[in-house]
């Protein structure tokens, strides 16, 4: 592997653009693993397909597939999408992926976190995961693209930025003892300012109910643009997801970004409550050391887990009974992109949803 730059992002006048600025395309990876993915993985590969194939309408998709897997993913993808071989241990590029930086001089790098699992050894999801520890640099290489190697453990669907100088994430993650026990909170804050171009960090407290990323803020809220935040909501006082975004919007209601903007919050239903049905769990192969999939689980369903492409936005159906409410306040976030529903469950059922299973490349601008 090329050596990393031994400088930040920050540093050489580099930033992490908002998910809306234009893109040069996706990266996403080809679920295959039977002990997250029920049935040998079918049931979310079609779903990573129609996925991929509704971005490809939009911007240049990558995935990322195993030898073993190639020519399945081949015949399954549109001819649009390009498939590169490249091992992985799972498919949730948004977190093994590298993020993209670019400066206002038209160039592109990008940033290599550590990556363990969601949690290592202490509730990681799976071992080992070497393989996904790789990915960002692979990607960067098959980019030919300038890499930074972060010293901090972090998922890219642990942050969002407003592109403005402001991140938004949550404490349960990012302060986990599970991520960088040796780092406070003011260390992470310069970690992620030095490696985002940032200055404003908000901080939530905890993700979504059941979120077994340890709470990661692409399940919970996003911006739409600046000084703008989409949360998950649920009104029920008695589901506990409920004070949860509660004390979401409370912090968000009381915080101004960087710029020194207050926030204007919108509520967005969130489906269910979803549980995992007997069937589902059962196509699942257990594994020891993989996080089992039981019935009755509840799953980390949200509509705020999804992916904003170039001209539209490509969000997760999960429940008919709000799919359409969903659509139409993110359309109503989103005026100038089509909405697009893609059948989500199998996705919800490995553990994340449409923002996790993409990683967007940004197109250097001057
Ligand atoms: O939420 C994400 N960004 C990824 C979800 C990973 C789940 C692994 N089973």
């Amino acid at each position: 592997m090329a050596s990393p730059l031994d400088t930040t992002p920050a540093a050489d006048g580099f930033r992490m653009p908002a998910e809306w600025e234009p893109h040069a395309g996706c990266w996403m990876a080809w679920p295959e693993r039977p002990d997250n993915w029920r049935r040998g993985a079918e049931p979310a590969q079609e779903a990573y397909a129609a996925v991929a194939g509704a971005i490809a309408a939009a911007e240049p998709v990558t995935t990322a597939v195993s030898d073993g897997q190639f020519e399945r993913a081949r015949a399954a993808l549109p001819d649009s999408v390009r498939v590169v071989e490249l091992s992985t241990d799972d498919a949730w590029l948004r977190d093994t992926g590298p993020t993209f930086v670019v400066d206002g001089a038209g160039a592109r790098r990008g940033v290599d976190w550590r990556f363990n699992a969601w949690g290592g050894l202490e509730g990681g999801l799976y071992f080992p995961w070497d393989r996904d520890e790789r990915v960002a640099a692979k990607v960067l290489e098959v980019e030919g693209t300038p890499r930074y190697l972060a010293p901090l453990v972090l998922e890219g669907g642990s942050i969002h930025v407003d592109g403005e100088g402001t991140v938004l994430t949550t404490e349960q993650c990012l302060l986990n003892p599970n991520r960088n026990p040796e780092l406070d909170r003011a260390a992470i804050e310069a970690a992620l300012h030095a490696h985002l171009g940032t200055e404003k960090v908000i901080w939530l407290g905890d993700g979504v109910l059941e979120d077994e990323t340890d709470g990661h803020i692409d399940n919970l809220a996003c911006f739409a643009r600046p000084g703008v935040v989409l949360l998950t909501w649920v009104e029920d006082p008695d589901d506990p997801q409920h004070a949860i975004s509660r004390d979401a919007l409370e912090r968000l209601e009381a915080a101004t970004d960087a710029r020194g903007r207050s926030l204007e919050v919108i509520k967005l239903p969130a489906p269910g409550p979803l549980t995992a049905t007997a069937e589902e769990a059962a196509g699942v192969e257990p594994v020891e050391g993989s996080r089992p999939r039981r019935a009755g689980d509840r799953l980390a369903g949200s509509y705020v887990n999804f992916y904003i492409a170039n001209s539209r936005v490509v969000y997760p159906l999960l429940d008919p009974a709000r799919d359409e409410e969903a659509g139409a306040i993110i359309a109503g976030a989103f005026p100038d992109r089509e909405v697009i529903g893609v059948s989500a469950r199998e996705i919800l059922l490995g553990g994340g949803n449409i923002h996790c299973i993409t990683q967007q490349v940004p197109a250097p601008r001057r």
